[in-house]
C-alpha cells in the first residue's frame, strides 16, 4: 500500500500520520554499548563477566576495540532512522592508561566524546559494579566490608563526574543509571543491614551536588539474578522508596520483575510519585534472558502506556539485551527498530477515541477498535518514515545487514 492511501485510512479514523512521524523523529532511544561485545569491556584485565550478566553464544564479529565497537555502531545508527544515543558502561573506557574502576576519570573517555560530537548523538553512562574481583561475591555498595564499599563508592563519585562532564561537552544531559548485583544466594538473616548499607552508601555516593542540566541520576532493581536468588538488596520496593525520598531516576527494566508483570502498567502508577523515569527495554524469556526485543505485545503496550499515558518528555527510553547467537549489529538494528515500530503503532491509535469509549464504560467499542486497528497499514507509514530517513527497509535491509556481517566475521 502507498503511503498517501494508509494516511487516507488513518485519516479517516482521526489519526494523522504526519504528526505521528514528526513525533517520532525527535524520541531518541539510548542505545547500550555492551551489545556489541558480549558485555566484555575494554578493561585490560583478565576475568569472568561476573553479576550474573551473561551473554551467550559466539557468533563471528564481537567487537574487540573501540574502534571496532565504533565502527559497528555507525553501521548500525546508519541503519536505524532518527538520531540517538550511546549508552556506555564504565568498562567500556578508551586509554592506554589502566585505570582501578576507583581511578577513573573523564580523560578515559575522551575518545567516545569526541566520536558522538561528531555524529551529533548524545551519551548515557553507568558506573560498572560487576566485572570485578571487588564484587566477585555479588557484594558491592551493600558489603559489610567498609573498604569494599568505599571502593565502590568511589567509582560511583568518579562515575558521576564523568557523566557531567559528557553531558557538559554534548550539551544534553547524560543519565547516569546505577545497577549493583548485591544480593544472597541464599536467604540471608539480615536483609535489613544489608540494605542500611546500601542506602547509606548510595547516599554518600549522590551526595555531591551535579547539575542536572548535565547529568540525571537514575536507579534500577531488580527481582533476583543467578547466584543471588534468595534475596538481591536492590529490589523494586527499595529502589521505589529511594527515587521518590532522593529525587532521582526509577529505572525500570523489564526482565527485571516475575515473568507475568510488564513494565506497562507500572509506568503510571511510579509517575505519579517521580519526575523522570528510564526504561530497559529488554525481552526476557522465563527469567531476565535479555534476549533481543521483538515487536511484541509487552512493547506494543509499554509504547502505547507511554503516548496514552503522556509519558515521552520525561521518560528515557534505554535498551538492554545481549545476544551473541546471531550479528551483533543485526541485532541492535532489528531491536531499536522494533521500539521505533512500538511508538509508531502507539502514535497512530486513535486514543481519543478509545478513552472516549472507556471513560463511558463502552468496552465493547474499546474492544472493537484496537481489535479491527490491528489491521491497520502501519507498515506503510513505517516504509515512509524509512524512506524519508534514509534508510533501508525489508530485503535491502537484510542485503545490508548481510554485507556488514561478512566484513567482521573474520574478526579473531
Ligand atoms: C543487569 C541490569 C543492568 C545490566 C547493564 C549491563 O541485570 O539489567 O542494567 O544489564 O548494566
Ligand atoms: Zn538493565
Amino acid at each position: 500500500m502507498s503511503y498517501e492511501s494508509a494516511k487516507a485510512a488513518f485519516a479517516d479514523w482521526g489519526v494523522d500520520t504526519e504528526a505521528a512521524l514528526d513525533r517520532l523523529k525527535t524520541i531518541p532511544i539510548s542505545m547500550h554499548c555492551w551489545q556489541g561485545d558480549d558485555v566484555v569491556g575494554f578493561e585490560q584485565k583478565s576475568g569472568s563477566s561476573g553479576g550474573g550478566i551473561q551473554a551467550t553464544g559466539n557468533h563471528p564479529g564481537r567487537a574487540r576495540t573501540p574502534d571496532e565497537l565504533r565502527a559497528d555502531l555507525d553501521f548500525a545508527y546508519a541503519m536505524i532512522p532518527g538520531s540517538h544515543r550511546l549508552n556506555l558502561h564504565a568498562m567500556y573506557l578508551d586509554t592506554d592508561a589502566n585505570p582501578d574502576r576507583d581511578e577513573i576519570e573523564f580523560a578515559h573517555f575522551a575518545p567516545w566524546v569526541d566520536w558522538a560530537k561528531g555524529q551529533g548523538i548524545g551519551l548515557d553512562f553507568n558506573p560498572t559494579f560487576f566485572a570485578h574481583a571487588k564484587a566477585d561475591d555479588n557484594l558491592t555498595l551493600s558489603h559489610p566490608d567498609q573498604g569494599i564499599r568505599d571502593f565502590w563508592i568511589e567509582h560511583g563519585k568518579r562515575s558521576r563526574d564523568i557523566a557531567a562532564q559528557m553531558g557538559a561537552a554534548l550539551g544534553s544531559s547524560c543519565v547516569n543509571n546505577i545497577w549493583v548485583p548485591d544480593g544472597y544466594k541464599d536467604t540471608p538473616i539480615d536483609r535489613m543491614s544489608a540494605r542500611k548499607r546500601l542506602e547509606a552508601s548510595l547516599d554518600t555516593m549522590l551526595a555531591p551536588p551535579q547539575d542536572k542540566a548535565q547529568m540525571l541520576d537514575a536507579v534500577e532493581s531488580k527481582l533476583f539474578g543467578i547466584g543471588v536468588e534468595a534475596c538481591t538488596v536492590g529490589s523494586h520496593e527499595f529502589y521505589m522508596g529511594y527515587a521518590i525520598r532522593n529525587g532521582t531516576l526509577l529505572c525500570l527494566d523489564m526482565g527485571h520483575f516475575h515473568p507475568t508483570e510488564n513494565i506497562a502498567d507500572k509506568l503510571s502508577a511510579v509517575a505519579l510519585s517521580l519526575d523522570e523515569i528510564l526504561l530497559h527495554v529488554s525481552r526476557p524469556m522465563r527469567w531476565d534472558s535479555d534476549h533481543v526485543i521483538l515487536l511484541n505485545d509487552d512493547i506494543l503496550q509499554m509504547a502505547q502506556e507511554l503516548v496514552s499515558a503522556d509519558l515521552l518528555g520525561r521518560t528515557h527510553i534505554g535498551l538492554d539485551f545481549f545476544d551473541a547467537t546471531i550479528s551483533r549489529t543485526a541485532a541492535w538494528v532489528i531491536g531499536t527498530r522494533n521500539m521505533q515500530k512500538a511508538l509508531l503503532r502507539a502514535l497512530l491509535l486513535p486514543l481519543q477515541q478509545l478513552k472516549a469509549a472507556e471513560s463511558s464504560q463502552d468496552f465493547t467499542t474499546r474492544f472493537v477498535l484496537t481489535e479491527e486497528f490491528k489491521d491497520m497499514p502501519f507498515g506503510a507509514v513505517w516504509n515512509e518514515f524509512a524512506a524519508r530517513e534514509d534508510v533501508p527497509n525489508g530485503q535491502g535491509l537484510i542485503k545490508e545487514l548481510d554485507r556488514y556481517q561478512a566484513l567482521v566475521a573474520d574478526r579473531g
